[in-house]
């Protein structure tokens, strides 16, 4: 490993750290009340460890799948002694996320069609324009030409915000008046994109509900549209969600993949929450893998999901 490689990656490691902090403190907390006074794992313990998942956001169903496991282990090793517990709790979630194909990311991907359109999508102030300033920054900083879409028209903050990020970044951004069509915008900038020869392209939407139809009819006229200027635009359709929410989060997912095409999640505000589990519930329970993860609100606190990474920092 290069130098300047292994001062990134520890410095990406200290940021995941510490962007789980409050997670960490909190599930220990309740995991060492789980196992006070007790030597072994025994029926009781499972109830109060599988309580421990529960409220740390990880969700009922991969709660389940890890408690069957640990079950598994304490049938064939009848005296599995609680200090063990970590470990092996450690061992049976990373072994459970191995099993669905997602994660395994270790760096931001280099996409392989050019210009690459990216539409991120998602409820309001879950953090879809912080995301696309903190992603275009990463590109950038990969050598990538990156052009921004205002196709959030909604507001005329919202054109503000995602400027804002364009001059920090230093890269173009194609924006009309607050309430003009946002498919116009994407089209603009998608026409723009490729004229200036772009390697990657990031239109910005509206917050929006999943039940509110026209808003979702509104997102698939955006996508047709931008068809208009590149045959297979967008090439991935990233939905944000905001991992304080906890469980509301696995439901914005559902209802959101319900009806619409996503094809990646990206998981912010995990700094400053208890319920960073979240993430491990979302990608043990989704066929769409979690790409990104938001660990603060500066221009570097977006990472890679790495799902091993993730498990690790998550017990140390
Ligand atoms: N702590 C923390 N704050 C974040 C993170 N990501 C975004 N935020 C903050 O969340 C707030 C909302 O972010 P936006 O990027 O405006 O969210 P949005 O989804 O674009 O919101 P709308 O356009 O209104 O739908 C801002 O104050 C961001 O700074 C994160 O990972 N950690
Ligand atoms: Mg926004």
């Amino acid at each position: 490993m290069s130098f300047f490689k292994k001062i990134f990656s520890s410095e990406k490691k200290e940021t995941l750290n510490k962007g789980l902090e409050k997670t960490k403190s909190s599930f220990f907390t309740k995991l060492s009340k789980a196992v006070a006074g007790k030597s072994k794992v025994d029926d009781e313990v499972l109830d109060d460890l599988e309580e421990v998942l529960v409220s740390s956001d990880v969700g009922v169903k991969t709660t389940i799948k890890i408690i069957d496991r640990i079950e598994d282990r304490v049938a064939k090793d009848k005296y599995l002694g609680t200090d063990e517990l970590n470990k092996i709790l450690r061992e049976e979630i990373a072994g459970l996320l191995s099993e669905t194909n997602v994660g395994e990311g270790v760096d931001y991907e280099i996409p392989k069609t050019k210009p690459y359109v990216l539409m991120v999508v998602g409820v309001n102030g879950v953090g879809k324009t912080t995301t696309i300033g903190k992603l275009a920054y990463q590109f950038k900083k990969k050598g990538l030409k990156v052009v921004l879409g205002a196709a959030d028209t909604f507001r005329a903050a919202a054109i503000d915000q995602l400027q804002v990020w364009a001059d920090r970044v230093d890269v173009p951004i194609v924006k009309q008046s607050m309430g003009s069509d946002p498919a116009s915008v994407a089209f603009d900038a998608l026409q723009s994109g490729v004229t200036q020869d772009a390697d990657v392209i990031i239109i910005d939407t509206a917050g929006r509900l999943h039940n509110k139809v026209n808003l979702m009819n509104e997102l698939s006229k955006v996508k047709r549209v931008m068809q208009k200027v590149i045959g297979d635009a967008p090439h991935d359709v990233l939905l944000v969600l905001d991992g304080s929410t906890g469980q509301n989060a696995f439901e914005q997912a559902k209802q959101f993949t319900a009806a619409t095409e996503v094809t990646s999640l990206a998981v912010t505000k995990l700094d400053g929450t208890a319920k960073g589990g979240v993430v491990i519930g979302i990608s043990d329970q989704f066929q769409i893998p979690v790409k990104y993860i938001g660990v603060g609100e500066g221009i570097e606190d977006l990472q890679v999901f790495n799902k091993y990474e993730f498990v690790d920092s998550f017990f140390k």
